[in-house]
Formats: C-alpha cells, structure tokens, sequence
C-alpha cells in the first residue's frame, strides 16, 4: 500500500504492486474487488491522468485491475458498517495472502451488539501465528 487517506468517511487508497508481488506471483493484472462497497477508479499507472480528466466523474465499480507492475488510486464512500475484505480474485493470490480488510465503523459495530466470538479470536491467533512463521506471506500485510 502507497497510502491511506480518510477524511469525512470517503477512504482514498493506492494499491502500488510491487518488485516483492512481482517476483512471488507471474507479474500479470491483479483483479482487486472490495466487498460491501462500490468504488470509484481515480486513476492507474496505465491511465494517470485519468484523475484530472475526469475529475468528479470517475468511474464506479467494486473491481480494479491493478497492473502488474503498478498501482490503482481507489476512493469510497465508508458508509456500511463492517469489516470488508478487498482482495485479488485470483485465488492463489488471495491465499497467499494479497488482501486486507477495511472496518468500517467499528464503533456503531459495538453500539449495535458486534461481538467477536471466541471462535473467531481463535481464527486471528492461528494467522498471527501462521504469519510469524511464514515469512513470504507476511510480506503482504
Ligand atoms: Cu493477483
């Protein structure tokens, strides 16, 4: 990840591949789809001036194909309370461990009775562990 930006709730994110991705997978397009939101495409490596020209008329989807070699610029609207995973959608990728999660109101989760149950505190035990031994797949977090 480039970078981060969260102002008012719309998250601005750019994936930027990298020599690390690059070398672990084929090198080709990453088809990166994010879950419970739409998306806007602000722009891409292959079209960076996609972010002038069509400015405040971008494109919406819920998938981007991130080049191999380079980056996506991505904007949403975080209005749907949750924890939602964006990931590749190629699926030894995502198992290798190309995606994240973004929790989006986390504090409204709580207030409406969100509770982590002991099952799924044992899940985040078994990556943090698997992760500490898995040197390749902690490169992508
Ligand atoms: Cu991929």
């Amino acid at each position: 990840m480039s970078w981060l930006n969260v102002a008012k709730n719309f998250v601005s994110f750019q994936f930027q591949s990298s020599q690390v991705l690059k070398k672990t997978f084929d090198g080709g397009e990453h088809p990166f789809h994010l879950h419970g939101h739409n998306f806007w495409i602000i722009a891409t490596s292959d079209y960076p001036d996609a972010e002038d020209l069509y400015k405040n008329d971008y494109i919406q989807r819920d998938t981007v194909s991130v080049p191999g070699s380079g980056w996506v610029k991505i904007r949403f609207l975080a209005d749907n309370p949750g924890a939602w995973f964006f990931h590749c959608h190629i699926e030894w990728h995502m198992s290798a461990g190309l995606a994240l999660a973004f929790l989006v109101s986390p504090d409204q989760l709580i207030a409406n009775g969100f509770k982590i149950s002991s099952e799924q505190r044992s899940l985040c035990r078994a990556l943090k562990q698997f992760n500490g031994k898995n040197q390749t797949n902690s490169n992508f977090h």
